[in-house]
């Protein structure tokens, strides 16, 4: 995998090359123990992109609106990221191909990146990925990052702790809003976007309504609730709009800085439980001690395992000096 040398990279990289931009990707998907050697050259740079996540059922229409949504942000003069969640796909390259197709307005454009991952098969999971990902994303001054995920299942639960902003969609004749309510997505949308307004959508429209209409906001924010066609791009310029007013809310209350807090320990309990587990292998696991403790266990009771690894771990002394 080292087959490009990595200073040429992230020179290239420094230079908005994109191609460089895809290789420390690639690198950090397949390598991510090597993302401090990659990092440490942007320490001092200080950008920040703004995420948003957009997140409902297979086919509803993410990528198309993925699409509509970044071509209005490329003619406001932004440059976009996106990464799509792929779970179906056993591997990228699939995923790619097939979004690149609902996306082909967009995918040449020069201000526009966008990376497919299966959403199995990473170490360290898919949003350990999504997040070292969106770094790169951030490092290359991308203003907005985009990440499309299918909602359902822990994987996309996680990628929502790593983003600013949630769009749900939902499509009309899709189950019903109980059944959102149930796999617990109705509660983290923060715009409500129901597709396909062409084959209908009201229903499920008035439904979220109610369903807000339920619900207290502490923080005075209520969720919108729009409709699009996002083939034809009817109401992507609405939706856009919630976009950037969610944004203003979470600016001006603050609540933009607990988001990125947020962030920033779930990378940093990743890093080191992924470090301690390392260090575990190593310093224990692979010791002559473990191998008496299974003959212990064989010779005389099984019972005994539980204080021997209980004791083992008494002698470890795990410390960060605090001065
Ligand atoms: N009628 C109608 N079809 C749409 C609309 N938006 C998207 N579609 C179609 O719905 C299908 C799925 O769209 P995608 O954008 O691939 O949906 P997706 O949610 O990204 O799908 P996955 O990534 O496979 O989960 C495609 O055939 C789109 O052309 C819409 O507003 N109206
Ligand atoms: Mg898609």
């Amino acid at each position: 995998m080292t087959s490009y040398d990595l200073g040429t990279l992230i020179a290239n990289f420094k230079k908005k090359d994109k191609i460089a931009l895809a290789r420390l990707i690639t690198l950090i998907e397949n390598e991510p123990e090597r993302a401090h050697e990659v990092f440490k050259h942007f320490e001092s740079v200080k950008h920040e992109s703004y995420i948003i996540g957009f997140t409902g059922s297979p086919g509803v229409g993410k990528s198309t609106l993925t699409g509509a949504i970044a071509q209005k942000m490329l003619d406001e003069g932004k440059s976009v990221g996106i990464i799509s969640v792929d779970p179906t796909s056993p591997f990228s390259g699939g995923a790619f191909l097939g979004d690149r197709v609902r996306m082909t307005n967009i995918s040449l454009h020069p201000n526009v990146f966008m990376r497919s991952l299966a959403s199995r098969g990473y170490k360290g999971g898919i949003s350990r990925a999504v997040f070292d990902i969106t770094m790169l994303y951030e490092a290359f001054g991308i203003d907005i990052i985009i990440i499309e995920t299918v909602g359902v299942g822990q994987a996309e639960f996680d990628v929502y702790n790593l983003v600013y902003t949630v769009v749900v969609i939902l499509v009309p004749g899709y189950g019903d809003v109980i059944q959102m309510q149930k796999a617990g997505i109705i509660e983290i949308g923060d715009i409500y976007d129901v597709n396909k307004k062409d084959l209908g959508g009201e229903d499920i429209a008035v439904q979220i309504e109610m369903m807000l209409d339920d619900t207290i906001f502490q923080s005075g924010y209520r969720p919108p609730v729009v409709l699009t066609n996002a083939i034809k791009g009817e109401g992507v310029d609405d939706l856009l709009q919630y976009i950037w007013d969610h944004k203003e809310h979470i600016e001006l209350s603050g609540t933009i800085k607990e988001k990125q807090k947020n962030r920033f320990n779930y990378k940093i309990k990743e890093l080191v439980f992924t470090k301690v587990e390392k260090l575990i292998s190593e310093e224990v696991l692979n010791k002559k001690k473990i191998k008496e403790i299974v003959n212990d266990a064989l010779d005389n009771s099984s019972f005994r395992i539980y204080d021997n690894v209980h004791s083992l771990f008494e002698k470890l002394n795990f410390k960060i000096e605090e001065e």
